[in-house]
């Protein structure tokens, strides 16, 4: 029973794996339920072979409720009766009576019990070497540039396109894991890439050669995942497990970190984790408690540029405290979004009730109060030198807002909101360039205006130009081309496209067909920290 959207090539998307891997979640003891229920014998008849007895999931995607928040369940109940189009999920409605479908259905949705583990040796037990890193080249197997690569997240069919950025043409295609989410990360010479998976599993792609290297599950319901520059230290944030992983380059376990308070009276679901290479550290937001951690992977002092350990280096031959543990910023409230100014000393986070403030990360205290409403994502803000009427040259930051029609743009030093640029509607990404004078937002969270990309002008803080897809499609997330010529847009449907714009003259160049094109990456862009783009 493989529900939850996949494709057989997703679900084998589990493919460098669906073979080699361990059922995930075979490492662990099985927990039926106290009293076997009908749904539960007809769960493990039909259904345990791929998603694992445990419901931890194997081929298919994890049965927990957590896992399955994203599915309602009437869908679940139609995907269960009539299988997935072009994924090895099969419909049962021929086996199973209706009511024994919803069964099955409402029994997914309830908690196993005892809780779900995956333990340390859950993690190393589902590590998978899928090839042996000395038969890989030095070089990179293809002709393109490889640092002006993209990454496009397909999850039509959970593959990943990669783009030359220069030819703006397909050069390879692979499956990946069920459900990736957040962007992949980059070490910093572009060759090896991270991706997370929503049931926790973390790829390392070689992109020189264009091959997926190792595999390990870090959890069971992930968030994202983080990379060092050097690409030796990766970090996974969970919520289910409560806790953060710490990998090695090679996803070996270097170890977990159980995230709660310091009291330890509480544990907490870890909603993402930020590299912040600058510091030489993660940032950890936590969902349920008030803290923000950071955790050095470094424990020289000198290989940390910024200055935010000079009460630490007094000490003779110190360690940094934070290495490879958390150090704490104890906060009022719980802060779950994240947007880092370019030196990491400071962030600006939000809690999913809107309110917004902003942290130093060096006196480890709250500094400003955001006057943000709705709920801002910060996450997605990019930003720019702008000039204001009277000349002064400001650092402006600017974010969407998932329940508010605007663009709030807002004054990095004063922490004010400078300007809030009326939208169609609601939007989930905004992006940019250095070298460009336009950003671009979606107004994904409007059923009406979901269709549209505005185009805003960077200087006068003005939407000057729409560009629409049919009533009814999807149009969103941008990503510019290295040297920010081309603007690629997702037609975010299952039949969709990636469109390249033109990013002065804002014309449309080409459509590349995709499988419900989700993010794209720019190596570049990335790699260099471009102001305009997610890091
Ligand atoms: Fe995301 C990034 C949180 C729902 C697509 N999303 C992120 C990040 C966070 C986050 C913290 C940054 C991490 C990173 O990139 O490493 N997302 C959340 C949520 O809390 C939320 C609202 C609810 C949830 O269930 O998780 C959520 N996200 C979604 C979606 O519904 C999206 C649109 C579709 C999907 O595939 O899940 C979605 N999120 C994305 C994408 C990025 C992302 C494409 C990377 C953006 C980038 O350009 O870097």
């Amino acid at each position: 029973l493989l529900l939850g959207g996949g494709t057989a090539a997703a679900l084998a998307a589990a493919a460098p794996s669906a073979k080699a891997q361990p059922a995930a979640g075979g490492a662990v003891e099985a927990h039926p339920p106290a009293a076997p229920s009908r749904a539960a014998d007809l769960y493990q008849q039909h259904c345990a072979a791929c998603h694992a007895p445990t419901r931890y999931g194997a081929m298919g995607p994890a049965l927990l409720p957590d896992n399955l928040a994203r599915l309602r369940k009437a869908e679940a109940v139609k995907v269960i009766a009539e299988g997935r189009t072009a994924t090895q999920m099969p419909g049962f409605a021929a086996q199973l009576s209706k009511d024994e479908i919803a069964a099955i259905a409402d029994w997914i949705y309830t908690p196993v019990t005892p809780e779900p583990r995956w333990s340390d040796a859950d993690i190393v037990a589902s590590r998978i070497q899928h090839v042996d890193p000395a038969t890989l080249s030095d070089k990179p197997v293809f002709d393109a540039d490889p640092l002006n690569l993209f990454l496009v997240v397909e999850a039509g069919d959970h593959h990943v396109s990669v783009l030359d950025g220069d030819k703006l043409e397909p050069i390879h295609r692979f499956q990946s894991r069920f459900a990736l989410h957040g962007g992949p990360k980059f070490a910093a010479d572009g060759r090896y890439v991270f991706f997370a998976s929503r049931d926790g599993w973390i790829t390392k792609f070689d992109l020189w050669n264009l091959k997926v290297v190792a595999e390990v599950r870090a959890g069971i319901n992930t968030r994202n995942v983080a990379a060092s520059p050097d690409g030796r230290h990766v970090a996974v944030a969970n919520y289910l497990p409560h806790n953060i992983v710490l990998l090695d380059g090679e996803l070996g376990l270097i170890k977990t970190i159980e995230a709660g308070d310091r009291d330890g009276k509480q544990t907490s679901r870890v909603s993402a984790v930020y590299d912040a290479s600058p510091r030489q550290s993660f940032i950890a937001a936590l969902k349920d408690v008030p803290e923000v951690w950071e955790i050095s992977y470094t424990k020289a002092v000198e290989d940390i540029p910024t200055g935010f350990i000079h009460d630490y280096k007094q000490r003779e031959g110190s360690f940094i405290p934070g290495y490879l543990n958390p150090r704490r910023t104890i906060l009022a409230e719980p802060l779950d979004d994240f947007f880092f100014t370019q030196d990491y000393s400071e962030l600006m986070g939000a809690s999913r009730a809107g309110v917004g403030q902003v942290v130093n990360l060096d006196v480890r205290k709250k500094i400003a109060d955001l006057p943000l409403d709705g709920m801002p994502h910060l996450g997605s803000g990019v930003t720019w030198e702008w000039t204001d009427a009277a000349g002064k040259v400001r650092t402006v930051m600017a974010s969407t807002n998932l329940k508010a029609a605007e663009v709030t743009v807002i004054d990095m030093q004063s922490w004010e909101v400078i300007r809030r640029i009326r939208t169609r509607g609601p939007g989930f990404f905004l992006r940019s360039h250095r070298s460009s004078p336009y950003a671009f937002v979606d107004s994904m969270m409007s059923a009406e205006a979901r269709h549209i990309l505005q185009v805003i002008d960077k200087r006068s803080l003005e939407v000057v130009k729409e560009i629409a897809a049919p009533p009814g499609r999807t149009l969103a997330h941008v990503e510019f081309t290295r040297d920010g010529r081309y603007a690629l847009a997702s037609l975010w449907e299952d039949e969709g496209a990636v469109i390249v714009y033109d990013a002065h003259s804002l014309d449309e160049i080409k459509r590349l067909p995709m499988r419900k094109p989700v993010g794209k990456y720019n190596v570049w862009n990335k790699i260099t920290r471009e102001e305009g783009t997610s890091h």
